[in-house]
């Protein structure tokens, strides 16, 4: 009896110590599928995937801090997390992510829309390097937000792209609806590389979704969500990184 009881005992406590080690294997790759170890962890996706379910599946391209940007000479950007290489398959959607901290509560923007281009290398900051200028209507376009005044919701019309690595004139150059002369959603390229534009804008609703511009770094870049309610509505010279804390841009692709 004793010496099966010792058997038992034996084989009993071997058999808990694999299963606690199989389980641990498991877990860790299961941790390491849904978080994806190469994403760089001070800029987490948790804040998105919560707000944003909808893009939980895509695959991040592009993160860097709008508050605190590298000085550049235009040409080039520098992020802080570059999957650009690593892209493979046909892009389907794009997400552009802003979020900071204004006055101590998070403010944030997601615009989800179809590529701008089939080249991940182009879908990020348009400085001169990525030799890209869009200047156009888009379609089929969600957005998401909690500042106030931004209109949520499926949009098959009615919002435009500002992206150029160059200056701005503040003219309507290609007659978008409801735009004037001030810096707002509809304006121009000009010489470049200059102040820089990457502005998503909701027109039909007269509404600034998205804006990040001077993004070479040499100066306070401005950057806001909504329309900017002191000045031009585009936040253009407004230096607005200033008055933010704890900033997040995230480029993320849907492949198929
Ligand atoms: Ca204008
Ligand atoms: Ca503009």
């Amino acid at each position: 009896m004793k010496t099966n009881f010792t058997r038992n005992f034996f084989f009993g406590a071997i058999s808990a110590v694999l299963t606690v080690v199989l389980f641990a294997i498991a877990g860790n790759l299961s941790n390491k599928t849904i978080a994806n170890a190469d994403e760089p962890k001070s800029k987490n996706r948790s804040f998105l995937d919560e707000k944003v379910p909808d893009v939980k599946k895509f695959k991040l391209l592009y993160s860097f801090d709008p508050l605190n940007v590298k000085p550049s000479d235009g040409v080039t950007f520098t992020y802080d997390f570059d999957n650009s290489k690593e892209i493979k398959g046909k892009i389907k959607r794009v997400c552009y992510f802003l979020r900071y901290k204004k006055d101590g509560k998070d403010q944030y923007a997601a615009v989800v829309m179809p590529p701008l281009d089939p080249d991940p290398t182009k879908l990020g900051v348009p400085v001169m390097s990525i030799d890209r200028t869009y200047q156009q209507v888009i379609s089929d376009v969600k957005i998401y937000s909690n500042v106030e005044g931004v209109e949520t919701g499926e949009f098959k019309d009615g919002c435009n792209v500002e992206f150029w690595p160059g200056n701005t004139t503040k003219n309507n150059t290609i007659n978008i609806p409801d735009a004037n002369s001030s810096y707002d959603w509809g304006d121009g390229p000009t010489s470049a590389p200059g102040y820089g534009s990457m502005q998503i804008h909701n027109y039909l609703k007269k509404q600034c979704v998205i804006s990040f511009s001077n993004f070479r770094g040499t100066d306070h870049c401005d950057v806001g969500i909504g329309n900017n309610p002191n000045g031009h509505p585009d936040w253009t010279f407004t230096q607005s990184v200033k008055n933010f804390t704890d900033g997040q841009f995230m480029i993320l692709v849907e492949t198929e």
